[in-house]
Formats: structure tokens, sequence, C-alpha cells
């Protein structure tokens, strides 16, 4: 008689076992090192001589500076390229239609993310020991302006792409996703990029409420001859609150939209490779836009436009482990996090667990740490990738 599961040998859980024993300990004996240095070593009652009199690093978790999973601050982003992933926060939700308070996204974001260890059981990875993260801050954004806070983004985004750190956006509202593909594509040369976008709304209207607002990204996006409609993916779109005006772009463009029935009825894998052929059919690499709503809304309440019938967490979560760890990715952005209606940190928290897990797929399948600079970058910038827009 034996305990093990039957449904595969070995199991997933006896894998991850042995995976931990392959992972350095490194990083952490450096973060303690650190720690003695910078934070005192602790009162002589103290019989764990790694702990420090103040606070430096993981522990405890409740304790410390809110940058994203305590990764260093890094307050001049000109060496923003000595990294191999920078956080940037995007708090912007002036382009919201409904609900406001996605500008509270990043710091809601940074918050519950203190809640997670750099490590990962079943993935066999530890951040922290095998990729050099660091949080940059924030876009400075403009409330009272679309436009000019586009122009901060794809300015910013433009920046950290270019330096070869891989750019993880912790947003603020979907009209986001327009300027920071922008920014990708001012370093894209000829080449292109697919994107895959993961939603319950379509997003692709010209304009809403008479400006380019968070239901407008990827009319404008797919506009730049760097970023084509048909290399466009849409996961999970449907329900009560898809615009006409942008279903009728859908279909003229040729996006690739599956429904969550469309993905339930056709498996998710199956899904998976639909997304993965259609993002890179003719391109370099491949953007992520995450819009938490594409959950269903009640694992995450947080949103401006929740929609009941979305995917289930771990639906969503194997779909990006597919995606992630068979294209080559050149960034991802997390937006519709609006902590003022969030419960107990859920939504945010979903948002760290994609954002954590992307680290992790990047690193199993080999695209982290930077092994130098990938090559669709682009070091010179064309500022004219978008036709002027008034
Ligand atoms: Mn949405």
């Amino acid at each position: 008689m034996t305990d093990e599961p039957t449904f595969r040998r070995p199991s997933e859980a006896s894998e991850a076992l042995q995976k931990e024993a392959r992972l350095p300990m490194t990083g952490w004996q450096q973060e303690v090192d650190q720690g003695l240095t910078y934070g005192l070593e602790a009162a002589e009652s103290i019989r764990d001589r790694t702990i420090p009199t103040f606070s430096r690093g993981e522990l405890p978790h409740y304790a410390g500076i809110n940058t994203f999973l305590k990764a260093p601050y890094l307050e001049d982003v000109r060496k923003v390229g000595n990294y191999d992933v920078a956080i940037v926060g995007v708090p912007h939700d002036s382009g919201t239609t409904y609900r406001p308070g996605t500008r509270f996204g990043p710091q809601g974001i940074r918050k519950i993310s203190a809640l997670y260890t750099p490590y990962n059981f079943e993935l066999g990875v530890d951040l922290r020991e095998q990729i050099t993260l660091c949080d940059v801050g924030d876009v400075f954004t403009i409330p009272a302006n679309n436009e000019k806070s586009f122009d901060q983004i794809s300015k910013g985004i433009a920046h950290i792409f270019s330096s070869g750190a891989f750019p993880i956006i912790l947003g603020g509202d979907h009209s986001i996703g327009f300027p920071t593909v922008r920014g990708v594509c001012r370093h894209l040369g000829d080449k292109k990029v697919g994107i895959i976008h993961f939603d319950r709304h379509v997003d692709t209207q010209e304009t809403d409420l008479d400006e380019r607002m968070h239901t407008c990204p990827w009319f404008h996006a797919t506009n730049m001859a760097n970023a084509p409609a048909e290399n466009l993916v849409q996961l999970g779109i449907g329900g009560w609150q898809v615009p006409r005006q942008g279903v009728k772009v859908c279909r003229e463009r040729g996006t690739n939209i599956l429904t969550v029935t469309d993905i339930m009825e056709m498996g998710l894998d199956a899904a998976a490779d639909f997304a993965i052929e259609k993002a890179t059919d003719g391109t370099d690499c491949v953007w992520i836009s995450f819009d938490i709503d594409c959950i269903d809304a009640g694992f995450v309440p947080g949103t401006g436009w929740p929609e009941p019938g979305g995917l289930m967490p771990r639906e969503a979560l194997y779909l990006l482990k597919r995606i992630i760890q068979e294209t080559t990715v050149c960034g991802i952005e997390v937006v519709e996090v609006s902590p003022p209606y969030d419960v107990s940190d859920m939504t945010a928290l979903m948002a760290t667990r994609v954002i954590c897990d992307t680290m992790a797929h990047l690193v199993v399948s080999g695209q982290l740490p930077r092994q130098g600079k990938p090559d669709y970058i682009h070091d010179e910038a064309n500022m004219n990738v978008d036709q002027a827009w008034e």
C-alpha cells in the first residue's frame, strides 16, 4: 500500500521536494549579512543571530517599506538596466468610465505583495536566488489629462524596455495599455509585437465619452505597424459590458477572441495553443496585458467593471503559464486593480500572484535572468510609431 497519488509518477509534489534541494541559498545569505550590517545585530536575548535589530529584507513580512516583494527601491532610474526585472507603478485612473480608484492600484499591489516569499513550491523557483529585481516607483501621471499621462507613460516604459530590464507594470486603468505598448514599439525598429490580452471587455473602440478611455487601448495600439491587430489575442471576453462599437472594430480588424465558454469547450491547452499561435505568427515578441477583471467577479471585487462568469483563477494562471513559458515575452502589465473597492486585499493579491508567476515562468523557460539585451530591442527610439491624435 502506498499513499502516492496514482495520476502521475513522480507526483508534482515529489518533484517539487527535489527541485528545492537544487536551489542555492546565496541570495538569502547575502540578505542576512546585509541586514546585520545595515540593521545592527539583534538584542542579546534573540537566539536566532540572523535577525537584525531593524527589519531589513524579507522578514518579518508585516514590517518594512512597501516596494513590490520588498525589492530594492531604485531611485536613480538611469541604472535600471543593471537589473533583470523592473517593477513600475502607473497610478493612472483618469481613463476610468465608472468606478475609479485604480490610481491606488500600484500601492495596493505592493502592500499585499509583502505577504509573499520569493520561492514557489511547484515551480521550484526562488526569485531571490535566480534574478535581480528592482522597484523603480511610479510614473508621474497627470490626473487631469489622459494624453499628457500617456506621453509620460510611453516615455517611462520606453526607458525601462530599452535598458534591457524586463518591464512589469502595476496599473492603473486599462487606458494605459496603449501608451505602454507605444513605449515598447518605439524601440522595436521593424520588429513586431503580438499582444495577448486577458479581459472580459474588448477595449477596442476609438473613443469613449469623447476621449481615449480604458475601453479604447487596442484600437490605438493596433494602429501602430509594430502591433498588428491580427496578432491581438483576447481571452475571456464576454457578458453585458462589451460595448458594441468595440465589437465592430474587432470584426473589421480580425482580432482573435475566445470567450470563457470557448476556452472551457476547447480546453485550456487548446486555448493556450491558439493564443500562442496567433500572437507569435510573424511577430518577434509578445506583450501580456492582464486585466484583473478577466477573473470571475467573485474573486476580484476590487475592480472598475466587475463581470460575473469570468475565468477561474486556476484557469487564468494555467493559461498564463503555458503562454509565458512558450513565447518570447517582452513585458507585462496588470491593470484595473482598484483598492477602494477591494475586500481583504484579494484583488491586489490576485495581481501579485500573476506577477510572481510570470517571473517564475520566465525563469523556468530560460528567459530570465537576462543573458544580455534581447535582440528584439532597437536601441534608437522612433518617436513616430503612432499617428497624431486629437
Ligand atoms: Mn476589463
